[in-house]
């Protein structure tokens, strides 16, 4: 099994651009495609600790990107590192393996619990060096690009794994997309011509319906607009290398004679904005931009070429592998195994989830603010910076048609999805009260729910 992880892909960068990926494009055609993939938590730290644990940010506690909220060490202080997908497969005679980025601050050469092999980057977003088994390997940006360094290494991994004959679990962290995006020099010049999108949301005209955070916002300037186009195109071109990437690895593995035995995850730990609603670059908001994600599946018996409407989550990933790899996942887990939609008879969508739970924390300097207090926030708190990351700390329902987002400061924001998907009309203060109670009901069940609890609050039940 290989989850090969992008950073920071948003599903509509992917989805506008397939045709520009042929090997990405042909994992589609020969998997199945999850239109309604999305994150728990829209941040790299906490979803990739939902990812390893199957668990929302509000169990597994790493709520932000750096200490004390999040990054590796917490979830080391934690305990958390201790039961994973790593830890879970390895116990049932997976060889494990991880490649790539693994979590924020993550320095050093420490292997966690669970992984045979290891090749982290170590260091921040912008390191080139490896930790690899135990030894740090620095690689020069200027003869070799990161990610052509990560899929040398996965390459070999599964020609070793193949030899091996034990079955493996691979964790492939890409560096791309991630700001700044560099591309592989061979790609410096593609797309010349791509614009950054502008959906209706881009630049919103009228932001009178939005919380103050976001209302704030002047309309966004050329200054503003240059750097997120330039940022567009080298995310376009940074993905090239991923692309080449997974078609390398399809290829190792078919020569191999595992292709047919070895299920391939494409996905990316959180999505992102540029431009939306007035906000500059970012993530971790609840909107559709920073909540979808691709997520692309092939492997023995999954359909080919086909796209499903469900429902799915980061917080499923860990339990699908478990239940593919035979091992048990923990009770702990709030999320579901993707198996049975992976299979030629999936379950009708009225029989799968309706609904999930977006968390948000808010990371001011070094303080830990709590996911929401309602109205008991203090006061020093209800007044963020009017930045991207300076909003309020939010808590929101997804359900198939609606967004309700209610924010630690008291303010509060409902869409309705079908006749506003890009979230320009906040309807909370005209609201169906009905409509209001329904979907302020189903935020409490979710909201702190564990194990099987978050299952049937997510069903409805
Ligand atoms: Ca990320
Ligand atoms: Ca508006």
């Amino acid at each position: 099994m290989i989850l090969v992880l992008t950073d920071d892909l948003d599903a509509r960068l992917l989805g506008e651009h397939l045709a520009d990926y042929p090997n990405l494009r042909e994992l589609a055609a020969e998997g199945t495609t999850f239109d309604n993939a999305f994150v728990t938590d829209p941040l790299c730290c906490p979803s990739r600790a939902t990812i390893l644990r199957g668990q929302y940010a509000h169990n597994h506690r790493v709520v932000g990107n750096w200490w004390p909220q999040g990054g590796s060490r917490k979830f080391r202080d934690l305990g958390r590192e201790g039961s994973t997908v790593a830890t879970w497969l390895q116990d049932e005679g997976y060889r494990t393996a991880l490649v790539g980025k693994y979590m924020n601050e993550y320095h050093g050469t420490r292997v966690p619990p669970g992984w045979d092999d290891w090749y982290g980057i170590s260091g921040d977003h912008l390191s080139t060096r490896l930790s690899e088994n135990g030894r740090i390997v620095g690689y020069d940006p200027e003869r070799r690009h990161l990610d052509d360094v990560l899929a040398e290494k996965a390459v070999g991994y599964v020609r070793r794994a193949a030899d091996d004959g034990s079955p493996f679990f691979m964790w492939l962290g890409t560096s791309a997309p991630h700001a700044p995006a560099e591309p592989a020099p061979r790609h410096e010049g593609a797309f010349p011509d791509a614009r950054l999108p502008r959906p209706p949301s881009f630049d919103e005209e009228d932001v009178s319906d939005k919380p103050g955070w976001v209302r704030d916002n002047a309309p966004l300037d050329q200054r503003q607009i240059s750097p997120m186009e330039n940022l567009y195109r080298n995310r376009l071109r940074s993905m090239l290398a991923v692309d080449e990437m997974t078609g390398r690895l399809v290829d190792a593995l078919e020569e191999s004679g595992e292709l047919k035995n070895t299920y391939v995850f494409f996905t990316s730990d959180n999505g992102w904005h540029a431009g939306e609603h007035r906000l500059t670059t970012g993530k971790w908001t609840a909107y559709e931009e920073d909540i979808r994600v691709p997520l692309i599946v092939r492997g023995p018996g999954v359909p080919e070429g086909r796209t499903l409407d469900h429902l799915v989550l980061n917080n499923d990933l860990a339990p699908t592998f478990a239940e593919l790899g035979e091992a048990q996942a923990p009770r702990f887990v709030d999320g579901r195994s993707l198996k049975p939609l992976l299979s030629d008879d999936p379950p009708p969508l009225e029989d799968w989830r309706t609904a999930f739970l977006v968390e948000a924390a808010t990371e001011l300097g070094a303080t830990v603010v709590p996911l929401l207090s309602g109205d008991q926030l203090p006061e020093k708190w209800r007044h963020a910076p009017r930045e991207d990351w300076g909003r309020p700390g939010l808590e929101a329902v997804r359900t198939e048609d609606h967004l309700y987002a209610e924010y630690g400061n008291g303010e509060r924001e409902l869409y309705d999805l079908r006749k506003d998907p890009y979230q320009l009309d906040n309807r909370y203060g005209a609201a169906d009260p009905e409509l209001l109670l329904r979907l302020r009901g189903r935020l409490a069940a979710l909201r702190g729910c564990a194990g099987a609890d978050c299952r049937a609050a997510e069903d409805g039940h």
